[in-house]
Parts: structure tokens; C-alpha cells; sequence
């Protein structure tokens, strides 16, 4: 058996596993803690004299290996390229995209630095999984110092559509590096195809039938993998968690009150002022919720040090004042606003208390909240689900209440919906997207990329042969 090496921008250690605010912190949590292996990147700090020398530290049958970035590097690679350009232009903001040459040297020069120090580490059968916009030319890199071995890429974010992708300053090389890769997963086949159309457009690459694609040189395949969650372990989550101290505290606090829950990072794509736009919608179109609902949004800060992100935090404190000033009254006020992480236990149980999930991201690769959402609900009285149609998990969720995240009045006219619905639908639509994240958990999305990426391998050493 080939050992994993899974290569992230951040790592999590298991320490920080259980309430790490991040899809992809979780998802690789949950994936090596069954597979084992070895999990590589950044280590989160930064630091002047950084050696770069990797910290080893092994805990049960995982080997975390992390690096300090030095801060120039930082502001290039992380803060500059990777959540500068790419993030707002995989999520469609193109007028939040920045553009440097400094930026982009930089993040080329992180990849290569980084790719130099998991090299040697690499044994002759390991398979290496790249993972997310930040690393896209790892593989490239990794290719330039003679590795070999299989390298499979997983994109978590959207791929953008090529006539934007075409606005960005030197995509085609960006494009060529997708071609060190033997397989690359994207979470939807919207995605998919418009990698293909900007191969085939941008680069006068090829693409053929069932994936593969041809790119200056190297041949590789692209295919399609829907991330899923632990749905069982969440689900139990949230049974042990009905009545906890935590949950019951909330449940006391709502005074009989229906709650509606948002939980994001606190990010511009995750949409969350037209979120409170929303909810002044709904109690002024609808004045019969006025002091019947409660909505908790809890959206621990992310990327502190990016400027927009900074923006949005004043913006939406000041949405929220706004929309409380308004509305509230004595004993009621209608937006709850918290800026920190829970742990995962605790997110099952509000999750479960709450009769609204409110999930309705400007743009998203999948959207594990939604998931875990359903995850949580009680089979006998379960809550709503209201979803935006650009969330990757719009294509499996079908049975969500499925909004326009740029249309307030949508989502308010959703939220009044899903109040009034009665039981027998709110079981229906649920027990219909229960059985899809029961059917394509954490475990099937793993197991499914790296069945394809050991394919792609033997298809190689069938061609050798
Ligand atoms: P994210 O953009 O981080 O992930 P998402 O998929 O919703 O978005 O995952 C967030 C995760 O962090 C969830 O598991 C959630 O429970 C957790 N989380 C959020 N707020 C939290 C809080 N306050 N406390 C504790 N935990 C919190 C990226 C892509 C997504 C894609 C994932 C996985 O942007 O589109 O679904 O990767 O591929």
C-alpha cells in the first residue's frame, strides 16, 4: 500500500482539528485520521529568520510537517496572490481582485520553496495530493526536481469561467502548471468544464472524453468529486448535544423564539451582509416574525490581515446595529452576531435548535455547513434548509429551499416559507437530503479521488509496460 502525502496550504494539528473554522482544515482532519500518512505545509506562523527548516511531530498514525513563511513571502504568496487574486476571482468578485507581479513571483517562489523541502522526504511508492488554490503549481515544482511519482491536485473553490480567467495577467502559465498532475478534482461539473473551455481556449490544449486532457507536453485527467462530511459521527454529534449545557442555554434564551442559524468563516464570498438585508426584509414584509424569530450568526474572522476582510468586518457591524436599531425591542433583539469559533459538538447542537439553516454563499465550491445542517436535524421535527443556488452543494441538495444569495427579498421570502412549513414537507425535503449526505460522505469523496489517482497509475505503468 502507497503512503498518502496530503500537501495544504494550512495544516491543523489534532489539537486544533475539533474547532478549526475552515472546510478544508476539516476535511483533511476527518480523511487522514482514518487513512494515515503525511500531512506538509505551512505552519500558520511567520518569521524573519525563517530557516525554513520543517518541523516533524507524529501523533497516532499521521506525520505533520510544517514550515514558517518569512513575511515578505507571507504578504506575496499568501496575503497578495492567493487570497488577493485567486480567492476573488474563483469566487467571481472581480472587482475585489488585485493584481501584482511582486505578488505572483512570490507565490511561484513559496511553491517552489515548499516543493524543495517535501522532496526528499518523498519514497520511490508515496502518492502525493495536492490540495487548493494556493498551491496550484506544487506539482509543477515538485515535477522540475525530478519527483515522479503519482500527483493528484483537489481544487475546493470553484474554477472560474474562462472569460474570467482570461482577465487574469499571465493565466496560461498558471493553466500549464495544472498539467503536472494526474488527476485533477474539481467539487462540480460546472467547474470541470470551465477548466476544460480555458484549456481548450487559452492554451490550445485538448480535451477529450471521459476527463483527459492534453497540455503542452503531459497528458492528465480531470474529473469531478463533490466533497461530502462524517454525516453518521456529525449526526451523532448533534443527538448527544440536544440537551447539553450549551444548547440549553440557547434554547432558554430564545424564550420559545424559532431560531435561524448562520455559520461561516467570516468571508465576502459566504454573502453574509445581504444575509442581514434578508432578515429587514423579512420583518418588514412580514411583521407577524417580528419578535417570534431569533437569528445567531456566528462567523469567526478570517484572513484578519487582507483588506477587504477588514471591510467587511466594519460593514457588517455596522449592519447589524442597523438592522437591531431598527427592529429591536426591550426584551428582543432580532440579530445575535458572534465573531468565534465553536467547537464541532457544539455547532451539531445549535445546528439541531435551530429551525432555519441559513446558508447562502455569493459563490462556493461545496459548503459544508449546509451539509452538517442536515446532518444535525431531528428526524421527527426537522428544520429548513435554505440554500444558495451558487453553493456547489445546490447540486446535491436539491430538496433545500434554493434562493438567489444576491436577492434579499428571495432569501426573505424563503425564511417566511420555511417558518410556515408544515411538518410532513420539512420531513420530506429533509429525508431526501439525508439520504444524499449519507450517501456521498467525507469517506466516499476520498475514497473516490484516490481510487481514480491509483487508476491513473496503473494506466501508466500499463503504458510503460
Ligand atoms: P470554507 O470556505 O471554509 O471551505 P465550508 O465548506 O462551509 O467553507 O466549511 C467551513 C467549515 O468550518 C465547516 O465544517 C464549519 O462547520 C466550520 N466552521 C465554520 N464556522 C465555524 C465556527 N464558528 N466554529 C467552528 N467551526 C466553524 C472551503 C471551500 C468550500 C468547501 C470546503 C471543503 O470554500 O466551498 O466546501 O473548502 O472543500
Amino acid at each position: 500500500m502507497s503512503r498518502l502525502i496530503i500537501v495544504s496550504n494550512r495544516v491543523a494539528y489534532p489539537s486544533e482539528g475539533g474547532v478549526r473554522a475552515g472546510g478544508l482544515a476539516v476535511a483533511m482532519y476527518e480523511a487522514l485520521d482514518h487513512y494515515g500518512g503525511l500531512w506538509f505545509g505551512w505552519s500558520g506562523q511567520t518569521k524573519d529568520d525563517a530557516t525554513m527548516e520543517p518541523r516533524i511531530a507524529e501523533s497516532s498514525n499521521v506525520t505533520y510537517v510544517t514550515v514558517d513563511l518569512k513575511t515578505e513571502d507571507y504578504q506575496d504568496y499568501y496575503i497578495g496572490y492567493a487570497n488577493g487574486t485567486l480567492w476573488p476571482l474563483f469566487h467571481n468578485q472581480i472587482g475585489l481582485i488585485k493584481f501584482s507581479r511582486a505578488a505572483f513571483d512570490g507565490y511561484l517562489r513559496v511553491n517552489a520553496r515548499m516543493a524543495a523541502l517535501l522532496a526528499p522526504m518523498i519514497g520511490p511508492d508515496d502518492v502525493i495530493w495536492v490540495h487548493d488554490y494556493h498551491l496550484i503549481p506544487f506539482g509543477d515544482e515538485l515535477r522540475k526536481l525530478g519527483i515522479n511519482n503519482q500527483i493528484g491536485f483537489f481544487l475546493h473553490t470553484p474554477f472560474p469561467p474562462r472569460q474570467l480567467l482570461e482577465t487574469l495577467p499571465r493565466h496560461a502559465l498558471l493553466l500549464h502548471s495544472f498539467a503536472a498532475y494526474d488527476l485533477v478534482g474539481f467539487q462540480t461539473e460546472e467547474s470541470l468544464h470551465a477548466f476544460q473551455d480555458s484549456v481548450i481556449e487559452l492554451t490550445r490544449g485538448r480535451c477529450y472524453g471521459g476527463g483527459a486532457f492534453v497540455l503542452g507536453e503531459r497528458r492528465g485527467n480531470a474529473a469531478v468529486f463533490p466533497i461530502g462530511i462524517d454525516t453518521e459521527r456529525f449526526a451523532k454529534y448533534a443527538r448527544r448535544t440536544a440537551r447539553s449545557r450549551h444548547t440549553t442555554r440557547l434554547k432558554e434564551s430564545l424564550s420559545g423564539r424559532a431560531l435561524i442559524i448562520g455559520v461561516d468563516r467570516l468571508d465576502y464570498s459566504k454573502g453574509i451582509p445581504n444575509r442581514f438585508e434578508a432578515i429587514d426584509a423579512l420583518l418588514t414584509d412580514h411583521p407577524e416574525h417580528r419578535n417570534q424569530v431569533s437569528f445567531l450568526q456566528i462567523a469567526p474572522h478570517s484572513r484578519s490581515d487582507v483588506a477587504e476582510y477588514k471591510a467587511l468586518r466594519r460593514d457588517l457591524e455596522a449592519a447589524v446595529g442597523a438592522v437591531n436599531g431598527k427592529f429591536a425591542e426591550y426584551d428582543w433583539t432580532p440579530l445575535r452576531y458572534i465573531n468565534r469559533a465553536f467547537s464541532r459538538l457544539v455547532l451539531a447542537g445549535f445546528f439541531r435548535a435551530a429551525r432555519i439553516g441559513l446558508v447562502t454563499p455569493l459563490r462556493d465550491g461545496m459548503n459544508l455547513v449546509a451539509k452538517e445542517y442536515v446532518a444535525a436535524q431531528d428526524p421527527e421535527d426537522p428544520g429548513v434548509l435554505v440554500l444558495s443556488r451558487f453553493a456547489g452543494a445546490a447540486n446535491e441538495l436539491k430538496a433545500a429551499l434554493l434562493v438567489n444569495p444576491y436577492d434579499a427579498d428571495d432569501i426573505a421570502s424563503a425564511i417566511h416559507r420555511g417558518l410556515r412549513m408544515s411538518l410532513d414537507e420539512r420531513q420530506m425535503r429533509w429525508r431526501h437530503m439525508m439520504d444524499v449526505v449519507s450517501d456521498n460522505t467525507v469517506t466516499t469523496w476520498r475514497e473516490s479521488y484516490l481510487c481514480s489517482l491509483y487508476e491513473t497509475q496503473l494506466e501508466r505503468v500499463a503504458a510503460v509496460g
